[in-house]
């Protein structure tokens, strides 16, 4: 059976969109994923640790067979390959995939929480990702609806 996830793409160094488009086509080579949509990439400020530099963000929805954990595997394996190095939180970084939402899925481990903790605080993941499941129920309200209602959505700018 295949899920539907949807996570977030994200980037600060070096060449950006070069490390989201290298991301997704490790992803498509993944047995076990299909990429099934892909937003706009979006220049966004940086969120939480703001004394580093801007970020190109995405969101992207995924159909998979694997479970939620092995999915993470398979990020943080693109992750690794793509020379990312895990040296402060909230750092910057070459390419960053997280997991957001797997619908009528929760996770509470160490290693993974699903829903993503900050899902409905961050433009950054909201405005891409309402770009492309706008319409998707979660906790009540649609993404859409969600974004609508972050006071920062307007610092995150489409790229032409
Ligand atoms: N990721 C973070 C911390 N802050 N800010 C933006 N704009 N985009 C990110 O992807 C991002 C961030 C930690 O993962
Ligand atoms: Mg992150
Ligand atoms: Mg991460």
């Amino acid at each position: 059976m295949k899920t539907t996830c949807w996570i977030s793409l994200g980037a600060n160094l070096g060449d950006r969109a070069a490390a989201l488009q290298a991301a997704l086509a490790q992803l498509r080579l993944t047995p076990g994923i299909e990429v099934s949509k892909v937003s706009s990439f979006y220049e966004t400020p940086p969120w939480g640790k703001t004394d580093q530099p801007p970020f190109l963000n995405a969101a992207a929805e995924l159909l998979t067979t694997l479970s939620p954990l092995a999915l993470l595997q398979a990020c943080q394996r693109i992750e690794d390959q793509l020379g990312r190095k895990r040296l402060e939180h909230w750092g910057p970084r070459t390419i960053d995939l997280d997991l957001l939402h797997i619908p009528g899925c929760t996770v509470d481990s160490p290693a993974l929480q699903l829903p993503h903790p900050y899902l409905l605080q961050r433009a950054f993941v909201l405005v891409p990702l309402a770009e492309i499941a706008g319409s998707a129920e979660f906790q009540g309200h649609t993404f859409a609806k969600w974004r609508d209602a972050l006071p920062d959505r307007n610092t995150i700018q489409k790229k032409a």
